[in-house]
């Protein structure tokens, strides 16, 4: 069933995780991913409940909530697991190999709650080895989103080291895919294009009302960013912020997987 939605994505993009991925989305008819920026656990457990139906993955900023504890968060994590998420850490990981490897352990102790993390590759490509590295030291499997480019205005990620990112991802095994930047469908489209179908394409800086956000933030339609090659829209404040968080979250599932449809067809 998957498999003719996703059309080519289906065919040459064979890792489990990303299989996983696209049947959940196919399931929801939803290829949004919340970015659940709630600082309280109360918070974070209501947008789950209000959104879950609505959603085929949830981001995380574990180091941003205030009366995180670890306990609670093994209950957070069973439940996003309950509702079929992904859960996808934004932690932009950025340092050594070695010590992105310990930084997957330390109190929050990602490696074993988070199916998906981001990384930059400033630091060269060991930091992938690293973070996988971590998943295996607690016999779980994981996949990388490399920031090639992104969402904030005046960024320092510009063409040529999103190129070097592209080249160094495209083949590794460890990499799930790229962060690609959903306020530029141009710059998206030049991504997919260096990318191929083989890897997944996730952008943030996605609403649908368009142009700047708070503090250098910038935003693309989400049906434009799926056309042009995107394959989950990261949504943030477009749905906890919302009034209705449940019916923003359906109508971003709605928008998102119709354009996939669109693009498909
Ligand atoms: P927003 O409320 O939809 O603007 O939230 C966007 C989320 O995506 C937020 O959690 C950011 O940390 C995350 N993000 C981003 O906005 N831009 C980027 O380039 C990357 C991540 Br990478």
């Amino acid at each position: 069933m998957a498999s003719e939605y996703w059309g080519e994505r289906w065919s040459a993009c064979e890792q489990k995780m990303a299989r996983q991925f696209m049947e959940t989305a196919a399931r929801k008819q939803s290829l949004v991913c919340l970015a659940a920026d709630r600082r309280t656990m109360a918070g974070l457990f209501e947008l789950l409940e209000l959104a879950g139906e609505s959603l085929a993955a949830l981001k995380t900023h574990v180091d941003l909530i205030d009366d995180w504890s670890p306990a609670v968060w093994a209950d957070f994590c069973a439940a996003a697991r309950a509702a079929d998420l992904l859960i996808f850490e934004d932690r932009k990981f950025a340092d050594i190999g070695k010590i992105s490897r310990d930084q997957m352990a330390g109190v929050y102790d990602i490696r074993s709650w988070s199916d998906l993390v981001t990384a930059h590759l400033i630091s060269g490509p060991d930091i992938v080895d690293g973070l996988q590295a971590g998943w295996s030291d607690v016999d779980r499997e994981g996949g990388v989103l490399l920031l090639a480019q992104m969402s904030s205005r005046g960024n320092l990620l510009d063409s040529n080291y999103t190129k070097k990112v592209v080249d160094i991802g495209k083949n590794h095994p460890g990499v799930f895919g790229f962060i690609g930047n959903g306020s530029r469908p141009s710059e998206l489209a030049e991504l997919r294009s260096s990318v191929g179908s083989a890897k997944m394409i996730w952008t943030p800086g996605v609403n649908l009302s368009v142009g700047d956000g708070e503090m250098g933030q910038r935003y693309g339609s989400p049906r434009e960013a799926v056309l042009s090659g995107s394959d989950c829209i990261i949504v943030g404040s477009g749905i906890h912020r919302a009034e209705d968080p449940a019916a923003a979250a359906h109508e971003y599932a709605k928008a998102s997987w119709g354009a996939l449809l669109e693009r498909v067809s």
